[in-house]
């Protein structure tokens, strides 16, 4: 086994995302593309000699052959150790926890999160730092710089390790310790929550569908949610990992996942529902005849965390990402906790959790999580709902009603304008941009706008400021519209369209979003011309 140099030269592109690169499939495989982002990955971060790096993915198509590429480079480039998952499986929560348990210099995860995956779809690689968390945006910039001047990466001449079964095996002079994916995972959430209270509510009858999406969460659900908590066998769907999940979309929203919201809106159906995406770390919360957005779980979470062990304490603080609704806001004021508002991506929660400013933290792209880990976690999510539902022995739609009756119900969605012609999509900002100083005091659609402004992010830990993280209008009565582009697609460009309005009438709290939404939706056009930019008549996601 010789390591061995390959000649190599840069490839354009290569700059990390809002979480790692994502790029097709075909292109992660084309010659030298892969090799050189994961080389790149060493030289950014100092060097992988003498460390060691906890390294799976989500299952998807060449999951399995990248991850003998990047043991090969490892080894040729010095690394002492790394773990890995069993047939290179891992969850994005469950990898970095591995990697805070072990200790290790990061890790090295293979996912493309929700994207389908598959020979024509997406694939991604991300880094995750030392404290499991995704590499922040300075290291992110380093990786990307090496990117850019590679002559050559290192890798071993060598067979496949067999990665299909628990144990230690050497690679050069590397070791390589395959374990189970669910174990450490399953041993923490226990820690967490009260397993006993769920397992009462089982035994009670109460009936739960977990849907994995056919991806990296079905073996974890099944682990905990069948054989620990005693959910009837079949409560978790769709559970065995698939290269292609199924031919479907790994993203927990009411689109991707109608299979499990039509099934929680029949009569006879479960009193709850759940989902995760392709990695593991979104999640999707659903009672019967309820669905739930992930910025109200969020404060749902916030305003019942007591009733969980880990955070019977009380919550240093929470955070938010900006364009994540405001209801955790109001939970926050009402506990006496700093509420803080950071840019669209998990790695900007980092700082503060490390810190221990913030225990909680979401977004409005599905993902909630804690200072259990440095990821957003999407099983957490659900049990900790678990946890709740048995606590308090109510449905999630009576849970939902009190929470609106005590704090005001913040409506909100998300509209997606997807694989929009990337010039398009700049021009449609760049005009916001120009304008911002003259809107406030100008009405839109008959709503007066209150302020706009570019949101730029200030790092109270470290002092680092991200700037140009979405363009911000907020009108009058608490109405606010949001315009971003996405930082995650892999086509064209995705913007993203966040609306938001605040209702306190009681009368008013159970109204169909969309239409609650209304002057806010109407507003948003008016603001951007959207239909003149994009050349499209409707979203084509509506979250
Ligand atoms: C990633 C990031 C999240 C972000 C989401 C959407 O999630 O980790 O922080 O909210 O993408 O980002 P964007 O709006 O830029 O597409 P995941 O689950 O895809 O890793």
């Amino acid at each position: 086994m010789t390591p061995h140099r390959v000649d190599t030269k840069p490839i354009d592109g290569q700059k990390p995302g809002t979480s790692g690169l994502r790029k097709k499939t075909s292109v992660f495989m084309s010659p030298h593309y892969l090799e050189n982002f994961v080389q790149a990955i060493f030289e950014g971060t100092g060097g992988a000699s003498g460390k060691t790096y906890v390294l799976g993915g989500d299952g998807r198509y060449f999951n399995d052959r990248a991850a003998q590429v990047i043991l090969r480079m490892a080894a040729a480039n010095g690394a002492a150790k790394v773990i890995v998952g069993k047939n290179a499986l891992l969850s994005t929560p469950a990898a970095s926890n591995l990697i805070r348990i072990n200790k290790t210099d990061g890790g090295i995860i293979l996912s493309a999160s929700h994207n389908p995956g598959g020979p024509d779809e997406d694939f991604g690689v991300k880094f995750n730092a030392a404290n499991g968390g995704p590499a922040p945006e300075g290291m992110t910039e380093k990786i990307f710089e090496a990117t850019k001047s590679l002559t050559s990466y290192q890798i071993l001449d060598a067979q496949d390790v067999d990665l299909s079964t628990t144990g230690e095996v050497m690679l050069g002079a590397m070791q390589i310790q395959v374990v189970d994916p669910v174990a450490d995972y399953a041993r923490m959430m226990e820690k967490i929550f009260d397993f006993n209270a769920i397992r009462a509510l089982f035994k009670s009858g109460f009936r739960m569908r977990f849907d994995a999406m056919h991806a990296v969460t079905g073996p974890y659900a099944r682990a905990i949610i069948e054989d620990e908590l005693g959910a009837p066998a079949g409560s978790v769907v769709n559970a065995v990992p698939s290269p292609d999940f199924g031919k479907g979309h790994p993203d927990p929203n009411p689109i991707w996942a109608k299979e499990l919201m039509d099934a929680l809106h029949a009569e006879d159906g479960p009193d709850f529902g759940a989902a995760s995406d392709g990695d593991g770390d979104r999640n999707m919360i659903v009672g019967h005849k309820a669905y739930v957005t992930p910025s109200d779980s969020l404060a749902v979470l916030a305003a019942n965390a007591k009733l969980v062990p880990a955070y019977a304490g009380g919550l240093a603080g929470v955070a938010r990402s900006m364009p994540t609704s405001k209801a955790l806001d109001r939970v926050a004021e009402s506990l006496g906790i700093d509420c803080y508002e950071t840019p669209t991506g998990w790695k900007f929660f980092g700082n503060l959790l490390d810190a221990g400013r913030a225990t909680l933290c979401g977004e409005e792209s599905a993902g909630t999580g804690s200072d259990h880990v440095r990821e957003k976690d999407g099983l957490w999510a659900v049990l900790f709902w678990l946890n709740i539902l048995a606590a308090r022995k109510q449905s999630v739609s009576e849970i939902m009603a009190e929470h609106w009756a005590a704090y005001g119900r913040n409506y909100y969605s998300r509209h997606d304008y997807e694989a929009v012609d990337s010039d398009a999509a700049n021009a449609l900002v760049a005009g916001l941009r120009d304008r911002l100083g003259d809107l406030p005091g100008q009405s839109v659609a008959g709503l007066k706008v209150d302020a706009a402004d570019e949101f730029a992010y200030d790092d109270p830990v470290d002092g680092s400021r991200s700037a140009g993280q979405g363009i911000r209008v907020m009108l009058e009565g608490g109405g606010r519209v949001v315009f971003r582009l996405s930082g995650t697609g892999t086509q064209g460009a995705t913007l993203r369209v966040y609306l938001e309005r605040v209702e306190t009438d009681p009368a008013r709290l159970q109204d169909d979003p969309q239409e609650a939404l209304a002057p806010i939706i109407a507003a948003a056009e008016a603001l951007a011309g959207i239909k003149e930019h994009t050349g499209r008549d409707a979203p084509d996601v509506i979250t």
